[in-house]
């Protein structure tokens, strides 16, 4: 291996020690080199890990960048259709081996790299986590970009350059401690700036009538002005097919120093205006289901959706002339209520700037939209303070009544005398004080609104849509979640992969049906040997991560059990943590059994505000210093939270994952994606009747699956006739005696009180009926141990679950959305 001080860059040849190896890895390396020294002006001694990521990564940029802009030649034909998908959030995570893997040159690169004496492994871990999300809604927006390149959607992703992501989780003596997370601050080598492209954001000010002709036209005349800047990344498509573009708004004050200001000496309030303006892209609002409400947010949600439309309509005008074909050409996705406010942005633009007739410009509003709804927790459904809306965004406010007041003209005309109806359709919420339902305009304005699970869909139909799905039968439809298999089992699991590879060939990787070739061999020794070796080495790098993090020591041939995702009360990670302290109490009541061996691994962040979740996360960590330092456990028992989950924690926990924990109350999981990838990696689901749990029964069998507790339909029954924890857990010994434990301070020996009150409101008000199904969860966890020692039959279900997981590919979800919803056609060729 040459020493890379022995090495010169010289652009266009290649170095002449470099090993003997493939042109392509010679290539890079000389493209590599090339980058180090003229684009991050370091010499290969001096280069840190993350000069030789950056240096990298412009290298792979170069290659992708070649073919975007093969695509966006100005003499190539236009698509007749693009998708513009928008979200407040995309967690994208690393973005290094996307781009090799998709551009297969993995190999060639980590060739390339160490000839210059460089390993890629350290070098992809320089790489920062884009953390611009919170959990399963953000990340599903990532999946997405890759399957639109993947399967040839033309599409631009639009959102947020958030400054600063989803905060970084710290603990402190058990607590959640939140730190600021900082992406950008060694720089952002896969984007590319666009100060050039920048839109005009209005906020507040007034709306005049205008004489133009014989018709008034409305003009809004805003107080203030933002400019919205556009920085783009380049999403590459498998095997480099496609490239389409995510563009990302980011706040910049009109002016940058207020002159007046500094001339009398308010150095300070000289800034100031820009500091507030600029304000708007500098933080990702860190609340997952409970949307944070305040102004900030509004002007988020407004500024990004209104430099999307203004950038698409752009687009669209230069290319077909006229704005009145828009809904020909243009598909657009709001991601969640958060961009909702384009129905009457859009609206705005075609009345009032482009002149389009009222009538015609709902038509095009209509067919152009679509919207996916991604929870029902009452908690979560947006909505907005008319005075605030008037106030911030007062011509959008004058749209949306005349939007309610046709919508309920037409509904009064075709069920008259209906009241109720009218109250729940309307637009305008007036138990609360006068507030605008988003969910009610994302829905009247879209031409399809879809759920993301069969039952999320059915449920939608049942409840917060009922009425509104009673006038517009057609409208609302299913499009059940998935994940990108490129990231969540050919990058995170290469163990698996290179196994399968060589079980079934290499099909998978292009189309994952290919996948159920495994189902004939799913009882082959053999295969099981080999899943389960390469699956030992996923957990013993695990082991090791959990030893550096949590100074807890894990046996890598224990049976490891992971929940990891947002903690929240409906996903309960209470329930896990009361099944620990009972197994617990077992143990230590009969030391000597032939226990086992088990992990508990629990990852996940709480809202900063969010208290009970803050709690649970301590019960967790006090649980897991109680436990792993008890000696009659004889290290049969061990849990673990570890700290600052994100995406590329989950890329190291998920191959080594051999119980995916899907235990949230039924009917509250709108899907649920961690589930699919565990899934996929060959772990077996301990799970309720919830979001795509139900999916993923349905596809791997009863037999493959530890389906357990109250369905949404009984929940909701128990719900209504008046739920009784204290009788739940009078029935239950077990139970008894795990909440007397917790309650009286065996796991907060230094507080004895801290979980008095805690308990005691469980008692009082389960709202997510815990002590209703743990008997049932206890059991099921029992079943998990017995397969667990019938280690073939256990294999064979774990084969069954990477076999059938094939259908959760994001592929398929966005083919649908492109023929069901979009009326665009893939590009696969
Ligand atoms: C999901 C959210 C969400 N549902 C509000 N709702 C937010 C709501 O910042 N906010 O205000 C942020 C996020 N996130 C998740 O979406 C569901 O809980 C999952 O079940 C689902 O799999 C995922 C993707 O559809």
């Amino acid at each position: 291996v040459a020493s890379p001080e022995t090495v010169r860059p010289v652009r266009g040849a290649a170095p002449a020690d470099a090993p003997d190896s493939s042109a392509e890895a010679k290539k890079l390396s000389k493209e590599i080199l090339a980058e180090l020294t003229y684009s991050v002006g370091r010499t290969p001694a001096k280069a840190s890990n993350r000069d030789w990521f950056v240096a990298t990564a412009l290298a792979v940029r170069d290659r992708i960048v070649d073919r975007w802009t093969l695509e966006h030649d100005p003499e190539r034909p236009k698509p007749a259709k693009r998708v513009y998908y928008l979200s407040l959030e995309f967690l994208i995570g690393r973005l290094l081996f996307d781009a090799l893997h998709n551009l297969g040159l993995t190999e060639e690169t980590r060739e390339a790299l160490a000839g210059l004496g460089v390993d890629l492994d350290k070098v992809r871990t320089a790489e920062p986590d884009a953390a611009l999300g919170n959990g399963g809604l953000g990340r599903l927006a990532a999946c997405f970009m890759d399957s639109m390149a993947s399967i040839g959607v033309p599409a631009f992703g639009y959102g947020i350059r958030y400054d600063h992501g989803l905060f970084r989780q710290g603990m402190r003596d058990g607590w959640q401690q939140e730190y600021p997370e900082d992406w950008l601050s060694f720089g952002n080598p896969w984007e590319f700036p666009h100060p050039e492209i920048d839109y005009p954001i209005g906020f507040g000010g007034y709306v005049e009538q205008v004489m133009q002709g014989p018709e008034p036209r409305h003009v809004w005349r805003p107080a203030e002005t933002v400019e919205a800047v556009a920085f783009d990344t380049p999403v590459v498509g498998w095997r480099g097919k496609h490239v389409n573009t995510l563009r990302l708004w980011s706040a910049r004050a009109p002016d940058p120093i207020s002159l007046d200001a500094f001339n009398r000496g308010d150095y300070v309030g000289a800034l100031a205006d820009r500091v507030r303006i600029e304000s708007i892209s500098k933080v990702l609002y860190p609340s997952d289901e409970t949307p944070a409400g305040q102004e900030l947010r509004l002007r988020q949600e407004y500024f990004f959706t209104s430099a999307s439309l203004q950038d698409l309509i752009h687009r669209h005008t230069a290319e077909n002339g006229d704005v009145r074909s828009l809904a020909d050409h243009v598909a657009i996705q709001l991601n969640d209520t958060h961009p909702s406010i384009a129905v009457p942005e859009l609206m705005r633009i075609l009345v009032d700037i482009h002149g389009v007739p009222w009538a015609e410009a709902w038509k095009i509003t209509l067919a152009t939209f679509s919207y996916t709804n991604h929870t029902l927790l009452p908690e979560a459904l947006e909505s907005w303070p008319v005075p605030l809306m008037e106030r911030l965004l007062p011509r959008h406010m004058q749209i949306i009544y005349l939007i309610n007041a046709l919508e309920l003209e037409a509904a009064r005309e075709r069920r008259p005398g209906d009241d109720d109806l009218l109250s729940t359709i309307s637009l305008i919420d007036e138990q609360n004080g006068r507030r605008v339902r988003m969910g009610v305009l994302a829905f009247t304005g879209s031409h399809k609104v879809n759920g993301v699970s069969a039952l999320h869909t059915e449920l939608m139909k049942q409840t917060v849509f009922r009425d509104l799905h009673g006038l517009h039968p057609d409208r609302i439809v299913n499009k059940t979640n998935g994940i990108t298999f490129r990231r969540w089992l050919a990058q995170a699991n290469p163990g698996l992969t290179e196994v399968i590879k060589d079980a079934i060939g290499p099909e998978f990787l292009d189309d994952p049906k290919h996948l159920e070739k495994l189902v004939p061999l799913a009882g082959d020794a053999g295969l099981h040997e080999k899943i389960t070796a390469a699956r030992r080495r996923n957990k013993i790098a695990l082991a090791k991560i959990i030893q550096e993090r949590n100074e807890v020591y894990v046996d890598p041939d224990a049976l490891f059990d992971v929940q990891i995702k947002r903690i929240h009360e409906y996903k309960r990670q209470l329930l896990n943590l009361l099944e620990t302290v009972a197994i617990y109490n077992a143990m230590r009541a009969q030391p000597m059994r032939a226990w086992m061996p088990r992990v508990k691994i629990f990852a996940g962040k709480a809202a900063a505000s969010y208290h009970t979740a803050k709690l649970i996360i301590k019960l967790a960590n006090d649980i897991a210093r109680t436990v792993n330092s008890d000696p009659t456990l004889r290290g049969l028992l061990k849990v673990a939270f570890l700290p600052n989950y994100n995406v590329s924690l989950a890329e190291r926990i998920i191959p080594a994952a051999d119980l995916s924990e899907q235990i949230s109350t039924a009917g509250l999981e709108a899907s649920g994606t961690g589930n699919m990838k565990l899934a996929l990696n060959g772990a077996l689901t301990i799970g309720t009747l919830d979001g795509a749990n139900v999916e993923i029964k349905e596809h791997v069998g009863d037999d493959n699956i530890f389906i357990f507790g109250l369905t949404a339909q009984e929940v909701e029954a128990r719900k209504r006739r008046g739920y009784d924890a204290r009788a739940a857990v009078d029935a239950s010994s077990t139970l008894r005696q795990v909440l007397d434990s917790i309650r009286g301070g065996v796991f907060s020996p230094d507080d004895p009180n801290r979980y008095r009150d805690f308990v005691d409101g469980l008692l009082a008000h389960d709202t997510f009926l815990v002590t209703a199904d743990f008997d049932a969860y206890f059991a099921a966890q029992r079943q998990v141990y017995k397969k667990w020692r019938d280690r073939p039959t256990w294999m064979k279900s774990s084969v069954i679950n990477t076999a059938k997981g094939g259908w959760f590919s994001s592929d398929r979800t966005i083919g649908e959305y492109a023929r069901e919803i979009w009326d665009v056609v893939p590009d696969t060729a």
